[in-house]
């Protein structure tokens, strides 16, 4: 995919180029419409015939596997070394979250029929769940020391909790501004103003 970037960035480039040679007016405006068209393609999910766009999200932490899997039980995190247990609750008491801890990007724009594809790029598990507003997810002690409040009602039905290398996809239905959180970690967020085309 990051081939097909570059080679639409290339081909816009020419078209510049071109664009500057011939200096005649119309050429400006076709060549920056070239560039959205051709990522539109290139980004386009498979067998996907609408234009709809995947849009990448990725859920990142940096927990370190020794002291988590100790103090929360083995198996909560899979990463070999990072931010010990007793840092990570040091810094969500002090700063409400814990930076290494979150969506990228944490906002973006799309389009109504795209979709967001969350994957699960850190070593514990993840939600990405689409919210009506932002509050707390299910568990207490990380609702407690981010001031994320009580747990918000979608996440009671979350269903699909993502595991280090997974994935959550979800279909823009709706235009406005959609909210992610993650049920576990609730400072974890991203908001998409969906537009229509
Ligand atoms: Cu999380």
């Amino acid at each position: 995919m990051r081939f097909h970037i570059h080679a639409a960035i290339a081909v816009t480039a020419a078209a510049l180029t071109v664009a500057c040679a011939n200096d005649t007016p119309t050429r400006p405006s076709q060549a920056a419409t070239a560039f959205p068209s051709a990522a539109s393609r290139s980004l386009q999910s498979n067998g996907a015939s609408s234009g709809a766009l995947e849009r990448a999200v990725s859920m990142m932490d940096a927990c370190d596997g020794p002291s988590f899997n100790l103090i929360i039980g083995p198996g909560t995190c899979s990463r070999p070394h990072g931010v010990n247990f007793s840092e990570f609750v040091a810094e969500v008491t002090a700063h409400h979250e814990a930076g290494a801890w979150h969506f990228g990007p944490s906002q973006t724009d799309a389009f109504l029929g795209d979709s967001m594809v969350a994957t699960n790029r850190g070593g514990e598990v993840h939600t990405f769940t689409r919210v009506a507003a932002f509050g707390g997810g299910l568990v207490p002690f990380l609702n407690d020391l981010s001031g994320a409040g009580g747990t918000v009602p979608e996440c009671f039905q979350e269903t699909n909790f993502v595991a280090p290398g997974g994935t959550d996809t979800d279909s823009l239905n709706k235009v406005g501004e959609l909210k992610f959180q993650c049920c576990i970690h609730p400072w974890m967020r991203t908001t998409v103003l969906v537009k229509s085309h």
